[in-house]
């Protein structure tokens, strides 16, 4: 397992190698001796704790905290303030400002160990759930809040450059024979056969596989035109196709299908992400209606 990173935010260094010499032995720990520093790292390096001195030049902790919590890259981020401030009414200010935790100096090593302790176990606890909120349990596929929210936030990112967003939609070939057929179990095999070569395809950082809902699928393709996302459908019809999973009753082939409809255009603030979804499925009906097995563009 790959240790949790804490960045230490402090302008003094002798503060900083304090508190590294108590993190050192169990976390990653990195530093930053300003405010604006300490921003830039944090996007950098996405730590799971941030401990923030409050005394700074320039940028003080409690602006940092306001930054960090109107960020939406940032927000999820935990805040422990560490401070020579020990006021109460400094201390319900960090507090109120979205901090977690406020921790006075002189750091108490073994308090300071603690809490930090206690914290990460809930942001871990935090980030499972956050997971298991947006993955599709049978397939281990993102599944469709993860897909609505990407494809909204693809279509913001790639409309400042007007650049191209491609969406697939794919829908399993006579499915309902295949489950009377063979059985609910084997109907959830098949779906998980599936899912699999969608991921074995669609492998880009920035694609996004998510199962849409029962038997059917969605992907987002950033950066690629009509052209491109027809040759990675085709790919997805072609390889489930070889996994010769059999389908006796199916009236395409004597193996399970899928059909496939693809969208694309160069994103436009003017353009309603769900608009996507909608010419996806209409391309996908129109591959239906041919005959199923096949992708429609
Ligand atoms: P078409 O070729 O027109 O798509 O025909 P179809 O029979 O596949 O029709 P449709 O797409 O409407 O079928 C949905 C079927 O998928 C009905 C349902 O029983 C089955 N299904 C949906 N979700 C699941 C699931 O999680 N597991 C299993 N085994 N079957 C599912
Ligand atoms: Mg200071
Ligand atoms: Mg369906
Ligand atoms: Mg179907």
């Amino acid at each position: 397992m790959t240790r949790a990173t804490i960045l230490v935010v402090d302008d003094e260094i002798s503060n900083i190698e304090i508190i590294n010499a108590i993190l050192e032995d169990q976390y990653e720990v990195c530093f930053a001796i300003s405010g604006a520093q300490a921003l830039e790292t944090m996007r950098e390096l996405q730590p799971d704790l941030v401990l923030l001195d409050v005394l700074m030049p320039e940028m003080d902790g409690f602006e940092v905290c306001k930054r960090i919590k109107n960020d939406p890259d940032l927000v999820d981020i935990p805040v422990i303030f560490t401070t020579g401030l020990g006021d109460t009414a400094d201390e319900m200010r960090g507090l109120s400002l979205g901090a977690i935790d406020y921790v006075t100096k002189p750091i108490q090593p073994a308090i300071l160990r603690a809490r930090v302790t206690n914290h990460m176990e809930l942001k871990s606890l935090r980030d499972q759930l956050a997971n298991l909120a947006v993955t599709d349990a049978l397939t281990g596929l993102k599944n469709r809040r993860y897909l609505e929210r990407t494809l909204r936030a693809e279509c913001a990112r790639l409309a400042r450059d007007e650049a191209w967003l491609s969406v697939i939609m794919l829908d399993i070939d006579f499915f309902k024979q295949f489950n009377d057929t063979y059985g609910h179990p084997a109907g959830d095999r098949c779906i998980a056969m599936i899912a699999a070569t969608l991921k074995r395809v669609v492998k880009r950082a920035s694609d996004t596989p998510a199962r849409y809902g029962g038997e059917e699928f969605a992907c987002i393709l950033p950066d690629l035109g009509p052209a491109e996302a027809e040759i990675v459908a085709q790919e997805i019809r072609r390889q489930v196709h070889a996994l010769n999973i059999p389908h006796i009753r199916s009236q395409a082939e004597p193996y399970v299908t899928v059909s496939i409809g693809v969208a694309s255009a160069r994103c436009h603030s003017s353009i309603e992400p769900g608009t996507w979804i909608t010419f996806a499925d209409q391309e996908l009906y129109r591959s239906k209606a041919a005959g199923r097995d096949r992708v429609s563009v």
